[in-house]
């Protein structure tokens, strides 16, 4: 199955998913083609809406501490559901869908969520850390929000700025290619 990604300015990007009821090959095939295009891409998250499927899927493949990314560390989830959040943390988040820019996002610390997954069951994750701020960020596009849309007013008009700038040299440099 061949994945591509959706970027901003993509008014796709703020669809609402809609859940998955049948766990069939169909889906097996989206999560495996998944996990390769997030392999590919460097990334640690992905979210179906993402790779042009608003569907209730995402991936997290978060490193371990010697850095190290492999496929044991995959999670795959769908349907989920944040029964549980307290305390508050701020990181520097990054989006494949939102090239090139980094911003500090306030979120909750830890979560709890209920979740299906490849099969249909059942599955309760609590979690803290970067994986906690992953999965927020990733549930976050299921409901067509992105982290830049957290972001204060200001902070948000030197994004557009930037962003304008970013996508002009990319215009350019594929113009002398
Ligand atoms: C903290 C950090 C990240 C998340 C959500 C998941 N985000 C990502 O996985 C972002 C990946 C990413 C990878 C990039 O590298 C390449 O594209 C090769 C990247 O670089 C560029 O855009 C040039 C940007 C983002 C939640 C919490
Ligand atoms: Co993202």
């Amino acid at each position: 199955m061949k994945l591509k990604i959706v970027e901003y300015p993509d008014k796709r990007l703020k669809e609402k998913s809609r859940k998955i009821d049948i766990f069939d090959k169909k889906l097996h095939d989206l999560l495996d083609a998944m996990y390769l295009f997030m392999l590919e891409s460097n990334g640690i998250g992905l979210a179906a809406i993402q790779v042009e499927h608003a569907k209730e899927v995402l991936l997290l493949n978060i490193p371990l501490e010697d850095g190290e990314q492999t496929k044991d560390n995959l999670i795959e989830v769908i349907n989920p559901i944040i029964t549980k959040k307290e305390g508050e943390s701020t990181y520097q988040e990054g989006c494949l869908s939102v090239p090139e820019f980094y911003e500090d996002v306030k979120r909750y610390e830890t979560i709890s969520i209920n979740y299906q997954d490849r099969d249909g069951n059942t599955k309760t994750l609590d979690a803290d850390g970067l994986l906690s701020i992953a999965i927020q960020h990733e549930i976050d596009h299921l409901n067509g929000i992105l982290f830049i849309d957290k972001l204060s007013y200001s902070r948000r008009k030197k994004f557009e700025k930037e962003f304008k700038k970013y996508l002009k040299e990319r215009k350019n440099k594929k113009f002398i290619i």
